[in-house]
């Protein structure tokens, strides 16, 4: 799979694209990211990428003229071209799903009051919102994007089962994970998952899910 960012932070994404399982994913050749400046597709010599919004009001819109000139030379026939913005579609599951199963994203990180809207009604196909709060400029939320969705190609994630016994794919929130040492600072493991039986681990890691899934988040138990 292929991902093009764009984005005026394209430094932001640095460390998140060499480390972990992603940088093991991109290595593998499974994924590529590909970070662009917005600015390269600026043409007056102070590299303007924004403005003042018609109408008035504060903050600064991201211009039209280099938004297109990057989406129009980054695009490939079918990609999905992408917004990152509070008010798209609130990526969930279904959607990273979705979108990892692609050949080739664009994804456009806006700025400060967002972008003129001709770029929104003409050169994207999809908005994405990451959740209801508001960050500083959408180059975060494309990393989580990409994040979401990388876990869902085949072999980038190492082990593959996790995928389906993690929050979200069940509805249920995790159970409580220990490693060693059995004993630390006075507080055991609880006594079941030393004793090898598989089926009454089992049984007890759900009855957890269950509970803290009604503590924490009892609107997925609905
Ligand atoms: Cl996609 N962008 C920005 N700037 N803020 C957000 C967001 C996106 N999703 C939630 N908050």
């Amino acid at each position: 799979m292929r991902i093009d960012v764009i984005t005026l932070f394209p430094r932001m994404l640095d460390g998140f694209l060499t480390e972990s399982i992603l940088g093991k994913g991109i290595e593998s050749g499974r994924l590529a990211v590909n970070v662009h400046d917005l600015r390269q597709w600026t043409t007056d010599k102070h590299r303007t990428a924004d403005d003042r919004p018609f109408g008035g009001g504060a903050g600064m819109v991201l211009k039209p003229e280099p938004v297109f000139a990057a989406i129009e030379q980054l695009q490939t026939p079918g990609c999905r071209r992408i917004y990152l913005t509070p008010d798209g579609t609130p990526l969930s599951p279904a959607l990273a799903g979705e979108l990892s199963r692609q050949q080739h994203l664009v994804l456009l990180s806006g700025h400060y009051e967002g972008i003129d809207q001709r770029i929104r009604d003409t050169v994207i196909d999809q908005e994405v919102s990451i959740g209801d709060y508001v960050l500083t400029n959408g180059t975060l939320a494309a990393a989580v994007l990409i994040d979401a969705l990388a876990r869902f190609i085949p072999g980038v994630l190492g082990e593959e089962k996790s995928l389906t016994t993690e929050s979200f794919t069940s509805k249920l929130l995790d159970f409580p994970q220990y490693t060693r040492p059995a004993e630390f600072r006075g507080m055991s493991v609880p006594e079941i998952l030393l004793s090898g039986n598989h089926a009454e681990i089992e049984k007890w890691r759900h009855a957890r899910q269950v509970e803290k899934t009604r503590q924490v988040r009892p609107d997925l138990l609905k």
